[in-house]
């Protein structure tokens, strides 16, 4: 891996504002390693400003040494602009206007260019990173070793979170060696890795947790039990107090049942507008997902649809029956 501090330290150098920005639907990825780019660069005298839309921050709460983050508005306009853990317009939303706007662009970023590439006068994109925080710390290198230990201890507690939140704590099929090598270099830092794990990955609330508990016991199954069916409907998150499209995910406590070709969770998030997630080891949810313009990946997807419960389940179930005549 190539080390870009001194590429990346003649744009800084230069820039007369910085903004640091991600995804939309920001993630502990993108999002955390936007604070461990506004960590280095503060260390070494740049002031730079994390643009986000406005999402709720305090899952890092854990993390956060006062970072300077705004919202965005249309007013905004920076001199230099690095997106981190995206490389496409598509995936910016309103703020593709802040990548217009700037005089130089920087993307960092570890997903497959596909469409919509956002133009770069720096550009690293290496997909075989677990995270984009794994990408900084190896391609920022010798910044990171020039820093006093407690601000590098910081980039590595960020780091360590970007991995956790990329492979989903070690258990996502991008596990590998080189994370596993990562992890032991951040573990020599000084990271303390189960904190992390219980601030980051489990530190839900007990409503929260009983959301979860709800949900799971809507648990179905269809075609000899080969299809799991579950839901979280609007009103048991209303009764809670719970924002589900925050973070919470249900999928997780269902994925690996043994013996399913298939997992869909329907979530309301609106009276009659559902979210559909579709799990397979075995069938290309992605087609499935197509059908009603959602999209994703052949073993994970989602789509939206409207209509009562029982509608949109037939609906997708019917759509999993004929996915899986197609085999
Ligand atoms: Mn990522």
């Amino acid at each position: 891996m190539k080390d870009i501090t001194k590429e990346l330290f003649a744009l800084v150098d230069r820039a007369k504002s910085i903004a640091l920005t991600t995804h939309m639907n920001s993630d502990g990825d993108g999002m955390v390693a936007c604070f461990a780019l506004q960590e280095i660069l503060k260390q070494r005298g740049f002031a730079s400003t994390i643009i986000t839309d406005g999402e709720d921050l305090q899952r890092y709460g854990f993390l956060m040494q006062d970072p300077l983050v705004l919202p965005f508005n249309e007013d905004m306009r920076f001199d230099l602009c690095i997106v981190l853990d995206c490389n496409s317009y598509d995936r910016l939303g309103k703020r593709a206007m802040l990548v217009e706007r700037a005089n130089t662009v920087v993307v960092l970023d570890h997903h497959v260019v596909e469409h919509n590439p956002i133009p770069a006068h720096l550009q690293l994109i290496e997909p075989g990173y677990a995270s984009v925080g794994a990408l900084l710390w190896r391609s920022l290198a010798s910044a990171i070793a020039e820093l006093e230990p407690a601000a590098r201890r910081y980039i590595a507690d960020c780091v360590y979170v970007t991995i956790l939140n990329d492979s989903n704590n070690f258990s996502n099929a991008n596990t590998n060696a080189a994370m596993f090598d990562m992890a032991a270099d951040l573990a020599r830092e000084g990271i303390q890795a189960h904190q992390l794990y219980m601030a980051y990955m489990q530190n839900h609330s007990a409503l929260e947790m009983l959301y979860v508990g709800r949900s799971l016991a809507t648990i179905r199954l269809f075609a000899e039990g080969k299809f799991l069916f579950l839901h979280s409907d609007y009103a048991l998150a209303q009764e809670l107090g719970v924002n589900p499209s925050d973070y919470m995910s249900v999928t997780r406590w269902v994925q690996g049942v043994s013996g399913l070709k298939a997992i869909a969770y329907f979530r309301e998030d609106a009276p009659g507008q559902w979210k559909v997630s579709l799990r397979s080891l075995e069938l290309n949810v992605q087609e499935v997902a197509a059908l009603h313009g959602g999209g994703g990946h052949r073993k994970a997807s989602g789509l939206s649809l409207q209509g009562s419960l029982e509608e949109v389940q037939h609906t997708v179930l019917q759509d999993l029956l004929s996915a899986s005549r197609i085999l």
